[in-house]
């Protein structure tokens, strides 16, 4: 807990690990070390301030020239792009849901507190490097591209959009994974004072959580997007940074990621742990697999509501059918 270190972005990777005070929110850290007061708060573990007056979206400079990336022709789609507008303003995002908006999907209108600069993130666990990293150094890393995906929510409404962003086998390579980690969990930003959501619906199991098994998170499809459109991804969308798992059901795409944790063992997710019947760990896309309370068979595009047939995987078995072999 002693004192922060202003990071310097090019010397050195790594700055001081007890920095996750600074992005995690005050209650998961808390619940993590134990504590059930805020005691420890007026330390300056939180002296990293951010000044509220200015514009809080992340970038840095020269963030402008990586958009729009080139996109990698490999992954096509078999239906028209969804209009902009429709991807960005129908979101599923549960800590921006308000109790006064009768639309869920609203998240759009809610995410202005939200502060996303200078986002940084934690590796930890079972790998050669961990510490704090920043956004920004790894998109200088691994560079940027565009690739047009399938989206589909476990509720049947799908998409289909250009995503840019690298492969997350780059980053779990670039942390180097021990033998015998397993797994990959990641865990969303969550903070009360920003997100509407979370400050309202307390009976949820925040942070918000998701995993890979290690061979999933290494599948070249396994996407780290850092936008949209040929744009920074706004925060509706998870930025500044989200994972992309187009044969997998929306609920695994994790938005806003803080922390990697590479494990031996299966990491619990959110979902799982409020309802573990129907939503298991891998929830892979498969039409003959029905929800508990609905049918996967048909899904329907937004934003009309266009019906298509679910397809295995997503359409996605040619990459991932072996992994499940
Ligand atoms: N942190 C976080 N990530 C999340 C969610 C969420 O509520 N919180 N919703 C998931 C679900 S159910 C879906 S369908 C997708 C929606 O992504 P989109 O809003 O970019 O379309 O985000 C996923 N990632
Ligand atoms: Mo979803």
């Amino acid at each position: 807990m002693a004192n922060i270190i202003k990071p310097n972005l090019w010397n050195g990777k790594q700055i001081k690990a007890n920095e996750e005070s600074v992005y995690y929110s005050r209650r998961s850290i808390l619940k993590q070390m134990g504590l059930a007061t805020g005691a420890l708060l007026a330390s300056p573990m939180i002296g990293y301030s951010k000044n509220k007056n200015q514009d809080n979206n992340f970038t840095f400079a020269g963030m402008e020239k990586c958009y729009p990336a080139q996109r990698n022709e490999k992954y096509g789609l078999d239906r028209p792009l969804t209009e902009e507008y429709d991807a960005t303003h129908h979101n599923n995002f549960y800590e921006f849901i308000s109790p006064k908006d009768r639309n869920i999907y609203n998240a759009y209108k809610y995410v202005d507190p939200f502060d996303t600069r200078e986002w940084r993130f934690e590796v930890s666990g079972l790998a050669n490097k961990t510490g704090v990293y920043f956004l920004e150094e790894m998109i200088k890393e691994f560079g940027l591209e565009e690739r047009t995906y399938r989206f589909r929510c476990v509720e049947r409404w799908s998409m289909a959009v250009p995503w840019t962003g690298f492969p997350l086998k780059k980053l779990v390579e670039y942390f180097g994974p021990k033998n015998n980690a397993k797994y990959i969990g990641m865990t969303t930003y969550a903070e009360e004072s920003e997100m509407v959501g979370i400050k309202n619906q307390d009976w949820y199991p925040w942070p918000y959580h998701e995993g890979l098994r290690m061979d999933e998170a290494m599948n070249e499809l396994a996407f780290i997007a850092t936008g949209i459109y040929g744009k920074p991804l706004p925060k509706q969308n998870g930025a500044p940074m989200r994972l992309i798992v187009p044969w997998k059901y929306g609920y695994k795409n994790t938005k806003s990621i803080v922390r990697f944790e590479f494990t031996n063992k299966e990491p619990k997710t959110f979902w799982n742990s409020l309802a573990p019947n129907e939503y298991p760990f891998l929830s892979n896309i498969d039409p003959d697999v029905p929800h508990p309370r609905w049918s996967q068979k048909i899904e329907r595009m937004i934003p009309d509501g266009e019906p298509r047939p679910t397809l295995k995987y997503n359409g996605y078995g040619e990459f991932v059918g072996k992994l499940y072999s």
